[in-house]
């Protein structure tokens, strides 16, 4: 196992492109051998954290048990990405204070609001305009920006073949893998 550990800690809004763009980090990791977990919205929220919703305190507690779970999968040798609006900065700097150093690493998936909902792929934006969805992130609840991420990718300017490589390059450059 002649590699690094670390967090790759996607955040940014709904359909920005974070799910898209940790599983293709994650794909490539994996045909390079290295040890690489994920957790989302698929594995975390429908299990783990199904007992919780979309408040403040909620969305808090989310992060918090996400950021642990992340600790362990580190502590065990691998390359963990997770991907997940964690709007709150505060709560970031929480699970960011887990970690040594260079282990944490903020993945600020960056694109405009007005992209994300001319995607919405699962039209949770509209839903969210109609007072359908309360506190959706972006439009009656707050997303909080990173102030210095480790990485940024302007989701809407790149392919995520070329997001891909700027994350992978950010490894090898600071020999992880
Ligand atoms: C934001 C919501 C909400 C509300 C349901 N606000 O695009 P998606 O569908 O697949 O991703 C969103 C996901 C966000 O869950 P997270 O665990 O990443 O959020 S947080 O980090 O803030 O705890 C969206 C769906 O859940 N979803 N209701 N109100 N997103």
């Amino acid at each position: 196992n002649g590699h690094g550990s670390c967090v790759l800690w996607f955040t940014g809004l709904s359909g920005s492109g974070k799910s898209t763009i940790a599983n293709a980090v994650s794909n490539e990791l994996y045909r390079q051998r290295i040890n690489e977990y994920v957790l989302d919205g698929d594995n975390v929220r429908h299990g783990l954290n199904k007992d919780l919703g979309f408040s403040e305190y909620d969305r808090t507690e989310n992060i918090r048990r996400i950021g642990e779970v992340a600790k362990l999968f580190v502590d065990s040798g691998k390359v963990v990405t997770t991907a997940f609006i964690s709007p709150f900065r505060s709560d970031r700097d929480q699970v960011r204070a887990l970690f040594s150093g260079e282990e944490f690493i903020e993945v600020f998936v960056d694109c405009p609001l007005e992209e994300c909902e001319r995607r919405d792929p699962k039209q949770l934006y509209v839903k969210a305009r109609r007072g359908e969805i309360k506190d959706f992130t972006g439009i009656d609840s707050p997303y909080e920006a990173p102030e210095s991420p480790e990485i940024a990718i302007r989701s809407d300017q790149l392919s995520v073949e070329e997001a891909v490589q700027h994350v992978l390059g950010y490894l090898q450059d600071k020999n992880i893998i």
